[in-house]
């Protein structure tokens, strides 16, 4: 769904695209078909542009060897091709989940960018391996990376835990605007919300890169309370930033 919403918001900040996508996308003849296990297909789909913005690949919990194909593999395919063609910066779409067995801070407080990696389930191990794969191209060859770990896009928060982890559409659209235009030096990890009262993350890095979030989860939060009640604090799905992945999984 945020692949959609991206295709339609990006082009108003000025950027062409070039789509690659395992199927056909509707209103883009140009776009490339294939998916991160094709070389070719990537060589193809890297030539020429400035930046690639990668949200490919499996986007929850999955057998390993699947994520090893598409989440592993597939972005060390990528990240070759970017390289070949010289890309200048890749904006990475990691997770929440590369930090999801970080406990859930008190209240009030938010978790720095720099708190150990924490891998929820296999998936967001794959997401830690994109991050450091992000650290040394940038350290070996100086391609530039923003990682961003994302934590729920939808268009609405549906859940108590996305009164804190919620990132709404537009909001995407200027994280990703700011992480394809801000300064980088290297490979910055960046969280990926919106400006939610009860936000678990530091937005510091992603306002370094201009990032100026407009939603706030909160203005949902009265329904959703009313629905399902606050926030359990013994429940062990809200012990951890991961929330259901740290139950899920291997
Ligand atoms: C993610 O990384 C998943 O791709 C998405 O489906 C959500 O589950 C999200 O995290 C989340 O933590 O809410």
């Amino acid at each position: 769904m945020w692949v959609s919403g991206l295709r339609e918001l990006l082009p108003a900040y000025g950027y062409r695209l070039r789509c690659f996508d395992r199927l056909p996308v509707p209103g883009e003849p140009d776009a490339i078909t294939a998916d991160l296990g094709d070389a070719e297909a990537l060589a193809a789909a890297t030539r020429g542009v400035d930046a690639v913005v990668h949200l490919a690949g499996i986007p929850g919990e999955a057998p390993f060897a699947d994520i090893l194909a598409a989440n592993i593999d597939g972005t060390h395919r990528l990240y070759e091709a970017a390289r070949a063609a010289g890309v200048r910066r890749i904006v990475h779409a990691s997770s929440n989940h590369a930090v999801g067995f970080t406990e859930r801070p008190a209240d009030g407080a938010t978790v720095p960018v720099d708190t150990p990696q924490r891998p929820d389930t296999y998936y967001g191990l794959s997401k830690c391996f994109g991050e450091n794969l992000a650290s040394l191209y940038a350290d070996r060859h100086g391609t530039e990376t923003v990682s961003l770990r994302i934590g729920s896009f939808a268009d609405e928060p549906h859940s108590i835990r996305m009164l804190a982890t919620w990132l709404s559409p537009g909001d995407c659209a200027r994280l990703v605007h700011a992480a394809l235009t801000g300064p980088v030096a290297g490979h910055v990890v960046a969280y990926g919300i919106s400006a939610n009262t009860r936000a678990w993350w530091d937005l510091a890095s992603a306002r370094a890169l201009g990032y100026r979030p407009q939603d706030d989860a909160e203005a949902f939060a009265a329904d959703l309370i009313a629905k399902h009640g606050e926030l359990p604090p013994d429940e062990p799905e809200f012990h951890y930033l991961g929330g259901h992945f740290t139950q899920t999984g291997p």
